[in-house]
């Protein structure tokens, strides 16, 4: 073999930043913070660090300006966070299951008129009232469960149970629980849960199968628990609370403030994440067809004439498919033009694989997704509504480094916020001044750029200096520097991203046979590090897999 050991070096000391020391595709892979914190594609912009020390937090809502309110998964505490201070006391702690996907999962804000404030969230409830125990002890979730909480004074109370819902697996797994919360345009309550488990119903279009169970779709009911007029797809329960079924697990949905339309984001298993318009009616394909039914990434050569249909409910395409899955989870609109005219009313989607944040511009329409939404001159390889490639991704990015992202909103401030499941929440805001993006990150940054004190800013070096190569961004073969690097057999070398953006070093050539044959560091985010020894003499070409113009040659003596 070629070397003896790969390493990802993590600098940081940080304990909200330990974790994942490397990055892969696939389930349940949850990107750590960069370093140096998040960064955007604008550099009239900036990320802000609101708050951090939440604990595995995955849904927020705004009770004011500064006022928030954020669910932990795995406590089951809804946590206050005011004037960017986390308050010690809970508003409401209540008891969850936490395999998996379970637990305190959603949560959506409606301020009444009569000055009630209802508070709606959902949540994986404990089998006995003890958080975590289908875990330690294996006992069975009591439901998943859509709850109306009043806020009274800093706390959540009289709670009232609008929905129970299956929590039980039928394959053993505490996946697939969904759990976001919408308030729609016309006042109703939009809750989205997955197939929980590997549920095979009707709803997940198995013709053979049980009746629907509730499970699987986005379900519609109003703030008082009641079904709305004329449902979609039948009179009785639970057909009546279907608004989309056919959706495998989702963790975002929202509604185009133009439009009223709901999208969501929904996740394939292998492959296939999807974002969807969502219509009344919509039937996404899952347990049959999972992207676009032309594809058949299932490999079972279903089409949509196969899949179970109720009342007025059809099928369509995904607007947008990654045929490598991201970990698709937030979707949200932004209803401001606090970033810029340019912004407003664009959808932005997270993903928790690599802690991305991208942005979507829509059609005239605004009934699918614009093809020229991108940072990048060259949309082509997005014209048939695949991404095909996780490079394909790149032009899409419009912020990176947030940690596996959970939840996205529009503050009454009118700024974005971005909340990581490694615990912090942040914010969009403007530059103050013409700094690039990675300088203005100082405020928030400094107790995590030790690596970067040795040198400076323009040009970092990493510590163990002789056989290190610094990743300068996309400067063709100056993109690695020094470039060629020699060493002598044995030696290791260290590459460190002093860019603002990810990059990879990948043994090869683009596009060719060799590509990351020999070696393959996957991502490595801004101020991290990847290290390599090298055994065998020889003249070894490596690129950036997702910026394939950065080349470099390593000459082992
Ligand atoms: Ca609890
Ligand atoms: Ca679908
Ligand atoms: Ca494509």
């Amino acid at each position: 073999m070629l070397f003896m050991s790969v390493l990802l070096v993590s600098m940081i000391t940080s304990s909200s930043l330990v974790g994942i020391s490397k990055f892969t595709y696939g389930a349940y892979v949850k990107a750590p913070q960069a370093p140096n914190g998040p960064t955007v594609e604008d550099d009239r912009l900036k990320v802000e660090k609101v708050v951090d020390g939440l604990n595995a937090p995955t849904s927020m809502a705004f009770l004011g300006p500064n006022d928030i309110l954020v669910t932990e998964k795995e406590t089951g505490k809804v946590m206050r966070v005011l004037d960017g201070q986390l308050q010690d006391e809970p508003a409401l702690d209540v008891n969850v299951a936490t395999s998996i996907e379970r637990g305190l999962l959603g949560i959506a804000i409606s301020k009444q008129t009569d000055g009630k404030i209802y508070v709606f969230t959902s949540y994986t409830e404990s089998g006995n009232n003890e958080d975590g125990s289908d875990v330690t002890g294996k006992i069975d979730p009591a439901g998943n469960r859509l709850y109306r909480y009043e806020y009274v004074n800093g706390h959540l109370e009289n709670p009232v149970l609008l929905l129970d819902l299956p929590a039980i697996p039928d394959n053993g797994r505490g996946e697939h629980n969904g759990g976001k919360i919408r308030i729609g345009p016309d006042n109703n309550i939009y809750y989205v849960i997955g197939e929980v488990g590997g549920h095979r119903t009707q709803a997940q279009n198995t013709a053979n199968g049980p009746e629907p169970n509730g499970l699987g779709g986005v379900l519609r009911i109003t703030q008082d628990g009641q079904i709305v007029d004329d449902p979609i797809f039948g009179d009785s329960l639970p057909l009546s609370l279907y608004y989309a079924m056919g959706i495998r697990n989702s963790f975002g949905i929202d509604f185009d403030p133009v439009t009223g339309n709901l999208w969501d984001t929904e996740n394939g298993p292998f492959t296939g994440d999807e974002i969807n318009l969502v219509y009344p009616g919509f039937n996404s394909g899952w347990a049959l067809i999972q992207g676009p039914s032309y594809d058949d990434l299932l490999g079972n050569g279903a089409g949509p004439d196969e899949l179970v249909m109720f009342g007025k409910s059809s099928y369509s395409e995904p607007k947008l498919t990654w045929i490598t899955p991201i970990g698709i989870t937030a979707l949200k609109f932004m209803n401001s033009d606090k970033m810029g005219k340019e912004y407003q009313n664009d959808m932005f989607v997270g993903d928790i694989n690599n802690g991305l944040l991208y942005r979507f511009i829509l059609n005239n329409a605004r009934d699918d997704l614009s093809a020229t939404n991108t940072n990048s001159t060259d949309t082509n390889p997005l014209s048939d509504k695949e991404i095909n490639d996780p490079r394909e991704n790149q032009p899409l990015v419009f912020g990176q480094g947030f940690g596996g992202i959970t939840d996205i909103e529009v503050g009454p401030d009118g700024y974005l916020y971005v909340l990581s499941y490694t615990g912090t929440l942040f914010k969009i805001v403007p530059s103050t001044n013409n700094m690039t993006a990675d300088e203005s990150l100082g405020n928030n940054s400094q107790e995590n750029i030790s690596a970067q004190e040795n040198g400076d800013d323009q040009n970092p070096t990493p510590p163990n200096g002789s056989n290190s190569v610094i990743i300068m961004g996309l400067k063709g073969d100056k993109s690695y520097s020094p470039n060629p690097i020699t060493v002598e057999r044995g030696q290791t070398i260290t590459w460190y991203n002093g860019d603002t953006i990810s990059h990879t070093v990948t043994s090869g050539h683009d596009n060719e046979g060799d590509s990351g044959q020999a070696f393959d560091s996957k991502a490595i985010i801004p101020n991290q590090y990847y290290s390599l020894t090298f055994d065998n003499s020889g003249t070894y070409p490596y690129y950036c897999f997702y910026h394939p113009s950065m080349v470099g040659e390593i000459i082992v003596n």
